[in-house]
């Protein structure tokens, strides 16, 4: 029994993503989620993290004490496997918006995406067969390299492969009708676990499985990811003075008035157009003489090259102007975008300068706002209005949780945010704290790679 645990930890342990957490010049580590999450557990057991990178290195290389393989493929092939099949096929159909799917006008380009998905994903098999020790595990992160697991066993049958999936699996129904759904799922199916972010998301999966790949037996679970709270702390414990509070609200033009804050990358799962819409009618039926209230939007731009981002931006722009131009007035700007990127110390000012967080997608893997934003709250206030199809809601069961295609319900939702009592407010978010901070990133990493081993 012992030596069988100490031969699980001893085990090589490859974190495969799309891309390498590197800056463009490959100097230093860029630091994502993902980063640190596996960054103690990748000191721990001396793993390497293998993933393109223009122009990377031939053999592996290390920057910051990290072992790193690159995947060599041209930059055209990168971009139709990426933005092309990753982002404007399989992002909208998983997240149940198929609406969104861009159809190429011509039918040799879907082809195209396509057939480059299977040759980058092929890349990185072959890659990681030439690197991997003999039995090592191969942690795959996400819908960019679902094919890995059929192709790393055909070439490497010693390894061991796991797979997470960072965005939701959808109901089979609407993915049986696609023609590279079969091979897709089969491929998928060849690993020997596949994590997933909600236990919904896993009996979809499971479902997918058992008809389109009935021979295949992984294990398929629930691993709900989760953030580094130590770094969030630090900054919060600093920040969360009312001093700071009030020149951020200063900086904003929010003062004197209620505030509510969303911060989304412009993706059109996030429900950006929904929620304007839902405070509009808000700010519609305001009742009484307190003063109206404030959205601030962070709109962190993405994947600005795709026809269905920039549509939903303009979306966007119009929907604020139209609130803006209905509802202001010289002392007063009902929506305020902030367009750009923020630091993490300065969306964690935002996050404690807020009134009410809403994390409203139409439908999202986790969405890890939710928790940053609970963590920074170390003065326990605030309120977050949370959407049911966040993966976030399965855990944060002392949000208040709305439908996000149900205006009524968004609009209510914002409604008693406003009007929550001090006391019910304190009471939501020390249960909402005790979660998050009893379920780290690095709880979620090690969980996921025990039951990987
Ligand atoms: C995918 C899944 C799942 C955003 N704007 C700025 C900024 N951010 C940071 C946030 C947060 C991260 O980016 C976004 O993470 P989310 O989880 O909210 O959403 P996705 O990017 O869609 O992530 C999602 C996640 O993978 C992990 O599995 O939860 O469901 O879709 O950390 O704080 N950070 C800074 N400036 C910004 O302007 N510094």
């Amino acid at each position: 029994h012992q030596s069988r645990r100490k031969a699980a930890i001893l085990r090589e342990v490859l974190i495969v993503a799309n891309r390498l957490p590197v800056s463009v010049d490959a100097s230093t580590l860029t630091s994502g989620g993902l980063v640190s999450a596996l960054a103690p557990v990748s000191d721990a057991i001396g793993s390497t993290w293998v993933g393109w990178l223009e122009n990377g290195p031939a053999e592996p290389f290390v920057v910051d004490g990290q072992r790193l393989v690159a995947v060599h493929t041209s930059r055209e092939q990168y971009a139709r496997y990426y933005e092309g099949f990753a982002n404007q096929v399989l992002w909208p159909v998983f997240h149940g918006l198929g609406e969104y799917e861009t159809h190429p006008p011509v039918q040799s380009e879907a082809a195209n995406w396509l057939n480059a998905y299977r040759k980058v994903n092929r890349a990185f098999a072959e890659r990681i067969a030439e690197v991997a020790s003999n039995g090592a595990l191969v942690w795959v992160q996400d819908y960019h390299l679902l094919l890995l697991p059929e192709m790393l066993r055909s070439l490497r049958p010693d390894l061991r492969v796991a797979v997470f999936l960072h965005i939701p699996f959808p109901d089979p129904a609407a993915l049986v009708t696609k023609p590279w759904a079969r091979e897709l799922v089969s491929e998928l199916g060849a690993a020997q676990l596949i994590g997933t972010q909600r236990e919904r998301d896993a009996r979809h999966l499971g479902a997918a499985l058992h008809l389109l790949s009935p021979q295949s037996s992984p294990v398929v679970r629930a691993f709900p990811i989760s953030i580094d709270t130590a770094p969030i702390l630090q900054e919060a414990n600093r920040a969360s003075s009312p001093s700071t509070v009030t020149s951020v609200r200063e900086r904003l033009g929010v003062t004197d008035r209620p505030m509510l804050l969303g911060v989304d990358r412009i993706d059109y799962t996030k429900g950006i157009i929904e929620r304007i819409e839902a405070f509009s009618a808000l700010l519609g039926s305001w009742e009484g003489s307190e003063p109206l209230p404030t959205l601030v939007q962070v709109l962190t731009p993405t994947r600005e090259t795709i026809p269905a981002y920039q549509g939903y931006l303009a979306r966007v722009n119009v929907a604020t102007t139209e609130v803006n131009r209905q509802f202001g007035t010289a002392s007063y700007t009902p929506i305020v975008n902030i367009n750009g990127s923020y630091s993490l110390p300065e969306l964690i000012e935002l996050f404690l300068a807020t009134d009410v967080m809403c994390v409203t997608p139409l439908r999202d893997g986790m969405n890890l706002v939710a928790k940053e934003f609970v963590a920074s709250r170390v003065d326990d206030s605030g309120v977050l209005l949370l959407s049911s199809e966040a993966g976030a809601a399965d855990e944060l069961h002392s949000a208040l949780i709305v439908d996000p295609r149900s205006q009524l319900e968004l609009t209510d939702g914002m409604r008693r945010a406003l009007k929550m009592s001090d006391e019910e407010m304190r009471i939501r978010m020390r249960s909402l704290r005790k979660h998050v901070l009893g379920h780290t990133v690095h709880n979620w990493a090690s969980n996921f790679i025990k039951a990987a081993s």
